[in-house]
């Protein structure tokens, strides 16, 4: 076993992003703008809806609204650049015009640019930087915070590399590796925030195993950023299982949300933004009557 804690992330993040962390913890509001996502697919795919269902997750709290155009969900195929770009533009342009502080969810460069010629300042990068060689010399370009999530290849084979065996340890080490990397190539380390990835090139098991020790990704210092909602993991949790639509884990969700800020997480990335909101405000409100 490798201790990450000396031999790696030789660059240590100086300033955070904004707040966040425990209490304070943020949350993110999803708006995915594919016909295919698999918790929310096909219900925001016209621009219009999309900017109108952004604005609203912002009116319920968010302090960040994240929008994709491509699916993320492991065997899913990619969509053409200029499909993504005509999904994501108008949106995020309409969101940004509206005031709403969007980050923008796409594993290439190129997106990435226009989306933050558009109006966005931060970028999502499910793939921690390896789907598309030019991301880090291009978020080092541009200069906004980065999302540096854990994966082990593209989503279509991921699955095949779920193989761990500290799944913590070697959660934290690689992405404190793919830290150092990006930082090789210009990416500020003040500007990085870290995902544990849950669900990416994981099994279930792994990802309830990442979800109990959030502590030891939030103890490398950079801020962290959990992705649990909807996912298919929590089916085991919740009554009637897989068989219930992936919308109807919003409460296990609103549980997860409780475990990151405990765990003294940055913030969650959510589509129930309402939910998360008052399990924060439940949590704020009881952190601040503790030991009165
Ligand atoms: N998960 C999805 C998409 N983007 N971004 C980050 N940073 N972390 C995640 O866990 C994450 C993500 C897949 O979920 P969705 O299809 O419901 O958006």
């Amino acid at each position: 076993m490798t201790s990450a804690a000396t031999t790696l992330a030789t660059r240590r993040p100086v300033t955070r992003p904004g707040a966040g962390g425990g209490p304070g913890c943020l949350v993110m509001g999803v708006v995915n703008v594919t016909p295919d996502s698999f918790s929310d697919g096909g219900r925001h795919d016209r621009a219009a809806s999309a900017v109108e269902h952004g604005c609203s997750l912002l009116e319920q709290g968010a302090a960040w609204v994240d929008v994709g155009g491509e699916s993320t969900r492991p065997g899913a195929g990619r969509v053409p650049a200029a499909e993504e770009l005509r999904r994501v533009l108008p949106v995020v342009r309409a969101l940004s015009g509206h005031g709403v502080p969007v980050s923008i969810d796409t594993t290439r460069a190129a997106v990435a640019r226009a989306a933050v010629e558009h109006g966005a300042t931060m970028v999502n990068d499910v793939s921690g930087g390896r789907a598309d060689p030019r991301m880090a010399p291009t978020v080092a370009d541009l200069g906004v915070p980065y999302v540096l999530t854990h994966s082990r290849g593209p989503s279509r084979d991921m699955a095949a590399r779920a193989h761990y065996g500290d799944v913590v340890l070697e959660v934290r080490d690689e992405l404190l590796r793919r830290v150092d990397e990006v930082c090789a190539l210009g990416v500020d380390p003040a500007r990085v925030l870290l995902d544990p990835g849950l669900g990416f090139a994981k099994t279930a098991e792994h990802t309830w195993r990442l979800l109990g020790r959030l502590d030891v990704l939030v103890a490398t210092g950079f801020p962290v950023l959990v992705g649990a909602s909807r996912k298919g993991f929590l089916a085991a949790a919740v009554r009637g299982g897989e068989g219930r639509p992936a919308a109807d884990r919003d409460g296990a969700t609103a549980a997860t949300t409780l475990l990151a800020a405990q765990a003294g997480a940055w913030g969650v990335r959510v589509h129930d933004v309402d939910g998360s909101m008052d399990v924060l405000r439940v949590l704020r409100a009881t952190v601040a009557h503790r030991g009165g």
